[in-house]
């Protein structure tokens, strides 16, 4: 309040000793254009909480504030989209954490391998005090991250073969996001592991240039990765996030109204995502049989081997991400332990 009554008094002083018309006070909301990008369809749990936060955007701003909705990487992949947030050429997005790594190494803590072991725990840990921490740290990039939304566990699919214990992966093409963790995690697992964009993996996948990848079920389903893949092994090897952001320079020649009205959108699109994703994934992989995929539950005992496989993987993340704050949020997970 005081700080409004400030601002509203600075620009009515400059106002009247400049004469100037009109100075744009913390409480505007003037009419602007939103481009706002995202990788999946508009018929995906994504696309869905794009266009809540659209639709929440309008009302609460009368309208002036017009979010238009790009899918299915229209505006291109999601490396491409925030280089052009930072440039400013582009207003906001959401995509994943992983995809940042490039960009604020400390978005790499979100790789480690079996961090979480449940979605609530997740939320607590992505919502709490670590988790702003290190979405703050995209700010000195040119990026503001609003909230975090849910991609969800991550399962293998591929054409040649059920996945029941890592030595299945010997020789598999599979695709990972562009990230040093994930290429390292699946490269312990005996995977020929190829990063490439999401944009253009139904494509790579139709055409053999690769044999499999991993994304949660939702994604499996909303992308129809059915049709092009056989085998789907439930390995729930890590919980990824999607992070919404905006392009800083941009965000900083909004109002405090509209700043708030922006966030306050991302954060109730998040919470009804977060239920949309698990309420679909809850009934996706009896979707998925129905597409014909076989689906097979890899056994306790091999997802332990496949977690022991996978440990010097966690090296890099602190490598990235250094001890400190590794060990800071390992003790938010404990805390939040299911
Ligand atoms: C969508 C991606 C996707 C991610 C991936 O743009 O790349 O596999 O899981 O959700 O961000």
């Amino acid at each position: 309040m005081k700080r409004l009554i400030i601002s509203t008094l600075t620009a009515a002083l400059l106002g009247s000793t400049l004469g100037l018309g009109q100075v744009h006070a913390a409480d505007d909301i003037r009419p602007r254009m939103i481009r706002f990008g995202y990788g999946l369809n508009e018929d995906s749990n994504q696309g869905r909480a794009v266009k809540l936060l659209a639709e929440e955007v309008a009302k609460a701003s009368d309208g002036k504030l017009k979010v238009r909705t790009f899918g299915s990487a229209s505006l291109g992949s999601d490396d491409q989209m925030q280089n052009a947030l930072i440039g400013g050429a582009q207003e906001m997005m959401v995509g994943s954490t992983a995809t940042l790594v490039g960009i604020t190494k400390e978005m790499a803590v979100w790789d480690t391998p079996f961090l979480f072991t449940d979605p609530g725990q997740a939320d607590q840990v992505l919502d709490g005090p670590v988790g702003r921490q290190i979405m703050d740290k995209l700010e000195e990039k040119g990026l503001v991250g609003l909230a975090y939304w849910e991609n969800g566990f991550r399962n293998v699919t591929n054409s040649a073969r059920p996945i029941e214990k890592f030595e299945d992966f010997n020789g598999i093409k599979l695709r990972v996001m562009p990230n040093p963790v994930f290429i390292d995690t699946f490269k312990r697992m005996g995977a020929n592991a190829v990063p490439l964009p999401f944009s253009e993996l139904f494509t790579a996948l139709e055409t053999k240039a690769v044999d499999g990848q991993e994304n949660p079920y939702n994604t499996i389903l909303s992308s129809k990765f059915y049709e092009v893949q056989k085998f789907l092994s439930v390995t729930n090897h890590v919980y990824s996030p999607w992070i919404v952001t905006a392009s800083k320079r941009w965000w900083d020649g909004l109002s405090e109204t509209e700043q708030g009205i922006i966030m306050a959108a991302a954060q109730k699109a998040r919470d009804a995502e977060r239920e949309d994703t698990r309420r679909e994934a809850s009934q996706a992989l009896a979707a998925l049989k129905e597409h014909g995929m076989q689906i097979n539950e890899v056994s306790p005992e091999e997802i332990q081997r496949m977690r022991e496989q996978a440990q010097p993987a966690i090296q890099t993340v602190i490598d990235a991400v250094g001890q400190d704050l590794f060990d800071q949020v390992q003790a938010e997970v404990e805390k939040a332990a299911p």
